[in-house]
């Protein structure tokens, strides 16, 4: 077993290493931290997450990261997060840990997020097989208005969305998982972590209608945009994510808002890299700053919806 000193948000970790954290926290923080698993994937990884808890009561927040395997950033971002929910000695974090219970899945795609370590650096899918091909896009493969714009029925397209509507395994799992728990972990927001473009986005995907909540993702996402801001002077654009950055239908976050009932759902692109062709290699000395950013957006949104 490792040392979780090993994991130091300065390099990118592999799957194996991230699990093994993950257990390490457990037996640091017996109290805190339980291991969830969801099930495995096609190709029979596990898909571990975890849940902080300080109460039972408490209403829950839900990240879900690594849903495409080359945007490392996803999964380094949810063990950041992670990490300073367990040891911050900022009194607003360790209140938010408090008043939270926090379910992080650090890596819902893990066949892909292997492949991108082990044979290409910029696969995207799952690895699920079609033929001579490989892979359906995670996030066009949810049950709500599926494949109806901005996604493809073409295999070999990057933008894949499956054979139906929740084909894939790792779409079952993270449904049944929401289904089984979202009730009774009282959760009230989710958050899907991807790169890059420096956006925070709510639903929907699928068209430009208003969320009947518009006003307030539209409000928390301007306080999320600006604490950013504040923080690291960087420009982060919010909005619906049909306005933001392309239509899309079959996402996690308009089946967890709209299927799920789960009211406050955002979709957040962190940093890209500079400069450079590859805008889903971000440098490792760019993981602290972007994950950063990320928990500085989630606690904006939290504490904003909390004053409601
Ligand atoms: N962007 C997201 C993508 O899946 C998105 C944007 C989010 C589309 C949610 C649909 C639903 O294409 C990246 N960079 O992956
Ligand atoms: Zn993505």
């Amino acid at each position: 077993s490792i040392d979780a000193s090993q994991l130091d948000w300065q390099h990118f970790f592999h799957l194996k290493t991230i699990y093994e954290w993950l257990d390490k926290m457990v037996e640091k923080y017996p109290n805190r931290v339980t291991v969830l698993d969801m099930g495995s994937s096609t190709q029979g990884n596990a898909i571990k997450g975890v849940k902080l808890t300080s109460n039972a009561n408490n209403k829950a927040i839900f990240i879900e990261s690594g849903i495409h395997a080359r945007e490392w950033i996803s999964p380094a971002a949810a063990t950041y997060i992670i990490n300073q929910l367990l040891t911050s000695q900022d009194p607003k974090v360790q209140q938010l840990a408090q008043d939270y219970n926090w379910i992080i899945f650090p890596c819902v795609n893990p066949d892909g997020y292997k492949y991108t370590f082990e044979h290409d650096r910029m696969w995207r899918k799952n690895r699920q097989l079609f033929g001579t091909c490989r892979g359906v896009d995670l996030n066009r493969n949810y049950p709500d208005h599926w494949n109806s714009t901005g996604s493809s029925s073409d295999p070999t397209r990057y933008d894949f969305a499956g054979p139906s509507a929740g084909s894939e395994l790792e779409t079952k799992r993270l449904i049944d998982f929401i289904r089984a728990n979202a009730g009774k972990e009282q959760i009230k927001t989710y958050i899907a972590l991807h790169s890059y473009s420096q956006m925070l986005m709510f639903p929907y995907g699928y068209t430009k209608e208003r969320v009947s909540n518009y006003d307030d993702l539209q409000e928390f996402g301007k306080k999320a945009s600006a604490a950013i801001k504040a923080e690291s002077g960087r420009d982060y654009v919010s909005g619906s994510l049909f306005e933001t950055i392309y239509p899309s239908s079959g996402g996690s976050m308009d089946w967890a808002h709209s299927e799920a009932g789960i009211p406050i759902a955002y979709t957040f692109e962190l940093r890209g890299p500079p400069d450079s062709q590859d805008l889903f290699i971000l440098p490792a000395v760019e993981i602290q700053p972007t994950a950063s950013e990320a928990f500085t957006a989630i606690r904006a949104i939290v504490e904003a919806a909390a004053e409601k």
